[in-house]
């Protein structure tokens, strides 16, 4: 099989998902993979397969055009693609503009490539449902051979946004690679010498983060509690300088490391106690995910998708979204009773490697390219 992935190199959830996914495509499963964009992922640099390739989108960036149209360059240059490589499947993670892109180089081609999208979340609950894309999003969402919805939320929403009939989006759920995420990680000691509690957040700081509220919850727990305590953020985003600045006037501003963007964060997340995310909308929270497999408890807005990722009382907590008071009361268990901590880590390690198997999600992906693949075949 021959696969294009386009999607968002960079180092968001949906980046991290589709590369591992077209990785995975080419060294387990066999197939070529061609991934398409501005820029190669991120973690490609490590891979030396003749079975994995990256094609740089060239923009033309004529003065013309108030912005490149790089939806335009992308489903002209993918157009050749299809035809060069013989490619079957275009598989777009992010709706838009991709699966756009996707139906128009199939056009273009006049091949019958099939099309198989994944729906990320504010691909669809943002930038989608907004009424200057709308329109063109159910649209592509129609014409597409296949979606997927990284969880129930996510499948629901889009159903109910665009009114389409339940059956046609299949959840499949995001998955990690475990040789980067996983219990057995060890903790780097030169990374906390004084064996402070360590709460991480992992994002890139935008609003829907509420990265103020991770301050904040950060700081009544080091308040309330005895131990000795560092908040470490991972990511770089919008509301950093805010966050610093309300870090400074709680007079934790000391205790709050921004570690900006890593690659390899394992190492990072293992070393970590307990991860807080409480963010206000999260279709999966691939993060939550990451701490997860390396054996950290969550404490978690319950929004979105969060309740389908982080089990409640047994792999972290769940608060009611926005409700600081409550995560705090609620993290303070955990802070104050390490073996709770431990117990609630080891549960977090297995429903991790067991719900979110990455075998089991490679071949629930492959089962569904052989299925539109099938269809192709009798001429669909
Ligand atoms: O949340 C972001 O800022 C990034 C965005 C992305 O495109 O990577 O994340 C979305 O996709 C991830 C991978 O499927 C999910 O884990 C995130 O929950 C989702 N973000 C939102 O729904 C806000």
């Amino acid at each position: 099989m021959k696969i294009a992935v386009l999607n968002y190199h960079r180092m968001g959830g949906s980046g991290i998902v589709a590369y591992e996914l077209g990785r995975a495509m080419a060294e387990e499963m066999g197939h070529g993979v061609h991934f398409v964009g501005l820029e190669p992922p991120f973690r490609l640099g490590e891979q030396y397969s003749d079975r994995i390739h990256f094609h740089k989108v060239w923009l033309n960036e004529y003065p013309v055009f108030n912005y490149p149209p790089y939806t335009l360059a992308l489903a002209s240059q993918l157009s050749d693609l299809i035809v060069k490589y013989n490619i079957d499947i275009i598989h777009s993670h992010y709706a838009l503009p991709h699966a756009v892109a996707a139906l128009l180089a199939r056009d273009i081609s006049g091949r019958n490539v099939k099309c198989v999208t994944t729906l990320h979340g504010t691909d669809i609950t943002v930038v989608g449902a907004h009424p200057t894309m709308k329109n063109i999003t159910c649209h592509a969402l129609m014409k597409c051979d296949a979606i997927t919805a990284v969880s129930n939320y996510l499948r629901i929403e889009t159903e109910n946004i665009f009114g389409m009939p339940e059956g046609r989006i299949q959840t499949i759920y995001n998955f990690l690679n475990p040789e980067f995420f996983n219990p057995g990680l060890e903790k780097k000691d030169q990374l906390n010498p004084e064996n402070d509690f360590i709460c991480l957040h992992i994002s890139n700081l935008r609003k829907v983060k509420q990265p103020l509220d991770v301050i904040r919850i950060f700081h009544g727990l080091s308040t309330k509690s005895s131990r000795s305590m560092k908040l470490w953020i991972l990511g770089e985003g919008p509301m950093q300088s805010e966050m610093m600045i309300l870090a400074g006037a709680l007079g934790i501003e000391k205790q709050v490391q921004f570690m900006g963007i890593r690659t390899n964060i394992g190492p990072i997340v293992a070393s970590a106690n307990l991860l807080i995310m409480p963010s206000m909308e999260e279709s999966f929270g691939l993060s939550a995910l990451e701490a997860m497999a390396c054996g950290v408890p969550v404490v978690a807005a319950c929004a979105g998708g969060l309740p389908e990722v982080v089990k409640d009382r047994e792999t972290g907590i769940l608060f009611p979204t926005g409700d600081i008071d409550a995560a705090i009361e609620n993290a303070l268990r955990l802070v104050n009773d390490p073996r709770l901590l431990e117990e609630m880590g080891k549960k977090a390690a297995k429903h991790a490697v067991e719900t979110f198997n990455m075998n089991a999600i490679v071949n629930q992906y492959n089962e569904l390219y052989e299925t539109v693949l099938a269809g192709k075949e009798k001429g669909e």
